[in-house]
């Protein structure tokens, strides 16, 4: 009767372990957009956090309207808070190192995403951007809310074409 009680524990302990698990960060169904390494407590896969673009849509989103040095007048970025991606991947540490499909990378202050709300753009103007435009996501800084963050610091750390991170 101990045997069965064990199993019957067990039994009741599995699926809960396995909602929360899937909860925190499901597999992604799509085409993989973003992976994510390092310092980080929540995975899904081997090769670290691997995210598509409705599980980036599922996270706390913002817009910014604002000038950039990349496009003629003010347009409307969103996309996920960094912020909210660093908490879905449970991020430990000081930088976020942040690599483009054209092997540029920068390091990013994590205090960058806690003291504003810098977003991961996934939309210009509400439509997602190709390779070609600087897609499939962008760093965006909010520069006209914040006009202290307009300079040569934060466009180097605007990162295009973003397909990696590391939490260092
Ligand atoms: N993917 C990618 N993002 C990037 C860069 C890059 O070469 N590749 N250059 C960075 C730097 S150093 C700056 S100053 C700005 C430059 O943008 P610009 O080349 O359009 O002036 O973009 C930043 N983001
Ligand atoms: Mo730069």
């Amino acid at each position: 009767m101990r045997l069965s009680s064990v199993l019957v524990g067990l039994l009741l302990l599995l699926p809960g372990v396995a909602i929360s698990a899937a909860a925190t960060l499901p597999t992604p169904q799509g085409p993989v957009v973003l992976t994510v390494t390092g310092n980080i407590g929540n995975t899904n896969s081997a090769d670290g956090a691997q995210f598509d673009m409705s599980m980036l849509d599922a996270l706390a989103q913002r817009t910014t309207v604002s000038e950039t040095p990349w496009y003629e007048g003010k347009h409307s970025f969103s996309g996920p808070l960094i912020s909210a991606l660093l908490d879905a991947v449970d991020a430990e540490g000081t930088t976020l190192q942040v690599k483009a499909l054209n092997d540029y990378s920068a390091d990013l202050p994590l205090t960058d995403a806690t003291d504003f709300p810098v977003i991961f753009a996934t939309r210009l103007d509400d439509k997602e951007m190709s390779v070609r435009d600087k897609g499939p996501l962008f760093v965006i800084y909010p520069f006209d809310e914040y006009r202290e963050l307009y300079d040569e610091v934060h466009f180097g750390r605007s990162v295009w074409q973003v397909s990696a991170l590391a939490v260092h």
